[in-house]
């Protein structure tokens, strides 16, 4: 059974960090130990919340629990996502060097949460820097959106070459996979969505129709099902085409209900069998 450690947020009303990764794990057949970053009540999208970060040594000694309980040797991936602090960072790099120390063979899969085009930077001051500057060294797989890839690596991108360019000079920096979702560019029409996977296996892209609606907690289901279906597959046009298939299914169901929370758990069939399903191209 494919086992992941997920440390990111969780909150208490909707679908954002654990609280919408474990339940895509576990629908997909992946079994998950989720430590959580902070205690939220919603995410911090709605402009307001109550809760708090979870101090580093309490979200460490979490961690630790899972280790003593022989736990480690059996996971597959450590997954993180939205931090609450910076010295969580700390936390996260402890906790892959443990657990590959443990497992060898596992994967440090990254989703460097700190922001989008439309909200500017969300996370707390310290944390992107500490993504760049410490987490991308580190780092296995990541799945920054557009926004985060320039942060990542201080390069401005217009054209689709560009963002090629910059994910594979993320690349260079550490992650042998690199995800990039929300790729647009002057050179590409408004009318899809797109996501953009580079990594041993060539580069790969893949549209799918534009929703005209902003999503949140979108990212952390998409890094988890990338991460189930590369663990199960070791394929990365088709960890691209799964994830791109049943995120947009997703998203279709939760704007068809005019609803603000992801529908996760209505729509939950299109996590293993997405009503639409969409081919990723060679570049
Ligand atoms: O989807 C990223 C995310 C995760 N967790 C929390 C958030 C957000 C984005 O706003 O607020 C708590």
């Amino acid at each position: 059974m494919t086992s992941v450690v997920s440390i990111q947020s969780a909150v208490a009303y909707g679908h954002a960090g654990n609280s919408s990764a474990v339940f895509a794990l576990q629908r997909t057949g992946v079994e998950v130990w989720p430590v959580h970053t902070v205690n939220f009540s919603n995410h911090t999208g709605y402009g307001s919340w109550r809760g708090k970060a979870i101090p580093a040594e309490e979200v460490w000694d979490v961690v630790l629990g899972i280790d003593e309980r022989g736990a480690l040797e059996n996971t597959d991936a450590l997954l993180c996502g939205y931090l609450g602090t910076p010295e969580v960072g700390r936390v996260i790099l402890d906790a892959a060097e443990l657990i590959r120390g443990r497992n060898p063979q596992a994967v440090f899969c990254a989703d460097p949460v700190m922001g989008d085009v439309d909200t500017g930077f969300y996370a707390a001051p310290g944390i992107p820097e500490f993504w760049r500057d410490h987490v991308v060294q580190a780092a296995d797989i990541m799945t920054p959106n557009l926004f985060e890839l320039q942060f990542l690596t201080g390069r401005t991108t217009t054209t689709l070459d560009e963002v090629v360019a910059a994910a594979q000079d993320l690349r260079r920096r550490g992650p042998d996979v690199v995800l990039v979702t929300s790729v647009v560019g002057a050179d590409m029409g408004p009318d899809a969505m797109r996501l953009l996977a580079v990594g041993p296996g060539g580069v790969w892209l893949v549209e799918t129709p534009v929703l005209e609606r902003k999503f949140t907690g979108s990212g952390d289901v998409t890094t988890a099902l990338f991460l189930a279906r590369w663990l199960r597959s070791g394929d990365l046009a088709d960890a691209l085409e799964a994830t791109a298939s049943a995120t947009y299914s997703l998203l279709e169901a939760t704007s068809a209900a005019d609803q603000a929370e992801l529908r996760l758990v209505a729509a939950q069939n299109d996590l293993v069998d997405p009503r639409f399903t969409f081919r990723a191209v060679r570049l």
